[in-house]
């Protein structure tokens, strides 16, 4: 690896390798290998518009020509390429064409928008950039336009054109239909398992992504894995639901691991019920991965739909705090199982298992996928806390990195000097050594000196009967430094005010400086790209609408209704 990305010191990486963790594979070599294996079976199943079914051998062809048209164009072993496409069959194309080639795919979401693509062109210094034509109505080829002028790095714009677009190219000349490279082979070195595979994003929920450097054999592992963990295998069918280039449904065991099982990966082009219900039954989609919010609405959805959901035998939750009561809710409404999973793109993930007890599946966020993740869990001072006691979780492992893409200063603080990952994660280990997540060291919220975990109080509130959901940020207050706020998702029909519902959280029986301050109701959260509530917007939405803070002394300011 380059002195871009700090990596494993020699004797880990021995040690991983001497674990069979580490295998010597890259990605290109998997694909090549499920090809030879069974050249007929689907691989990828893109339902929009006209159905297109691509077999192993079909997308094995397709990413060696690809990879041939992208040399062509003066892609190189090594370049950045910033691949910003929807669910759709392409996607797997260019992703496997760039590893083939060596080049480094930098994972954007089709949510991201000027201010995050320019962001990670210039960081990554990147020479081209992959987009969909219109997408959901927005049009990336215009996006592509503006970023272009503001990142001289950019040779190249690369566009998946839709039939539906062909004959309307505004910016015809500037961007190159990917279609239209050439085919023909041209011979190149294949990268090593040791290089980087590609460039992850971290954050949204909480800060500015950073660039997430994960090498072939440290990201095969953890979706191998993986697979174990969630019994994927040859007949599993995972249903891309969540943007595909998010670490969750791309690994955790997601498309990858699929792939790397010779099963089936069907995109789902949006995650509403209403979307993904149709494609399940039809499909026979055995597993898939959603955040809370989504999971939430499954739930509800499944008790009266038409569709049959009987192939669903795994529903994976995770990337925020699923609540308990949510998490009760899941097999009897979906007939599945649940699992769990706290994952995090910098590397490590957690998952509750197939044979977990019902109470362990619906209180945990799970334990470490690898034996050989390192966890701890310390105070602030980085001292270890006594068993059971809730702090920050550091981790080291052979599919956690040692350090962010080109960025010192902020590895120096995001890592010990021993090369643990600070995660930001508020959590506790339980006897069995699954881990509960408390919240995160950031959404702590500070009001006068008396620490509220938001998660607490969220749970506290979806224990009513007429919410749906909840998210409780903190706005700053001129007199305590913060005040909380709750946003509240009403079930529909129901009717509930602020006044009733603080009452509710008190008689619960939770301290009274633990009572929203403010409670507002609405119809939506906003969302990161993957689907997370942010709470980053929702904490400026709060601030902008704050109303002027009226002084009263912390051990008196929870609200008096
Ligand atoms: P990201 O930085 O976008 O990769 O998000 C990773 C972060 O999401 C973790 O560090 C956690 O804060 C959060 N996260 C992921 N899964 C869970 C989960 N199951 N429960 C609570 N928080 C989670
Ligand atoms: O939130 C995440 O980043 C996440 C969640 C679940 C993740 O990266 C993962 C599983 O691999």
């Amino acid at each position: 690896m380059s002195a871009d990305a700090p990596t494993w010191p020699a004797e880990f990486a021995e040690r991983y390798r001497a674990a069979g963790h580490w295998r010597g594979r890259t990605f290109g070599r998997m694909l090549r290998e499920r090809a030879e294996l069974h050249p007929d079976r689907i691989a990828v199943v893109d339902p929009a518009g006209s159905r297109r079914d691509w077999t192993y051998a079909e997308l094995d062809t397709r990413a060696d020509r690809l990879a041939a048209g992208l040399l062509d164009a003066g892609i190189e072993r090594g370049d950045r390429v910033v691949v910003q496409l929807p669910n759709i069959a392409e996607f797997f194309e260019t992703v496997f064409a760039l590893f083939r080639i060596g080049a480094l795919p930098v994972f954007a979401l089709p949510a991201h928008r000027d201010t995050e693509i320019t962001h990670f062109c210039t960081i990554a210094e990147a020479v081209a950039y992959v987009v969909a034509d219109v997408h959901e109505g927005y049009d990336y080829r215009a996006l592509a336009t503006r970023v272009r002028t503001k990142c001289p790095s950019l040779r190249h714009v690369f566009v998946v054109q839709d039939a539906a677009h062909a004959g309307d190219t505004p910016d015809a000349g500037e961007h190159t239909p990917l279609a239209d490279l050439p085919r023909d082979p041209v011979p190149h070195d294949e990268p090593e398992a040791g290089d980087l595979a590609f460039l992850q994003l971290s954050g949204g929920s909480t800060g500015v992504p950073k660039l997430i450097p994960r090498t072939h054999d440290d990201y095969l592992y953890s979706v191998l894995a993986s697979n174990e963990v969630c019994a994927v295998d040859e007949h599993s069918v995972y249903l891309v639901a969540l943007p595909a280039a998010h670490n969750f449904p791309l690994s955790s065991p997601g498309s990858l691991g699929t792939l790397a099982a010779g099963g089936r990966v069907v995109l789902c082009p949006r995650p509403d019920p209403d979307t993904a219900f149709p494609l399940i039954q039809r499909e026979r989609v055995t597993l898939t991965g959603l955040v809370p919010p989504l999971a939430l609405a499954w739930t509800e959805s499944a008790t009266d739909t038409p569709y049959d959901l009987g192939s669903l035998r795994v529903l994976l939750v995770g990337g925020a705090k699923f609540s308990a009561e949510a998490a009760r809710r899941v097999r009897p409404a979906l007939g599945c199982a649940l699992q769990q999973v706290f994952g995090m793109a910098e590397g490590l993930v957690n998952y509750t298992r197939l044979d977990d007890d019902e109470e362990t599946v619906v209180t945990t966020q799970g334990r470490p996928l690898s034996p050989d993740d390192e966890i701890r869990v310390v105070d602030d001072a980085d001292r270890d806390v006594a068993p059971g006691e809730t702090g920050h979780l550091l981790t080291r492992g052979p599919y956690t990195i040692r350090g962010y893409w080109r960025a010192p200063e902020h590895n120096a603080r995001s890592f010990t000097e021993d090369g643990f990952y600070r995660t930001g994660d508020l959590v506790r280990l339980t006897d069995s050594g699954h881990l509960v997540v408390e919240g995160r060291s950031k959404d702590q919220i500070n009001r006068g000196g008396e620490k509220i975990a938001p998660e607490e109080v969220e749970n506290v509130i979806l224990g009513h009967h007429a919410v749906h959901d909840v998210s409780v940020v903190a706005v700053p207050d001129d007199y305590l430094g913060e005040r909380s706020c709750a946003y509240v998702i009403l079930r529909p029909g129901a009717d509930l005010r602020a006044v009733a519902l603080r009452r509710f959280v008190r008689e619960r029986g939770l301290a009274a400086y633990k009572v929203p301050d403010r409670v507002e109701f609405v119809d939506a959260f906003p969302h990161t790209g993957v689907g997370k509530v942010s709470k980053k917007d929702l904490r400026a939405t709060a601030a902008d609408s704050a109303p002027a803070a009226e002084p009263a002394p912390a051990s008196q300011a929870a609200p008096h209704d």
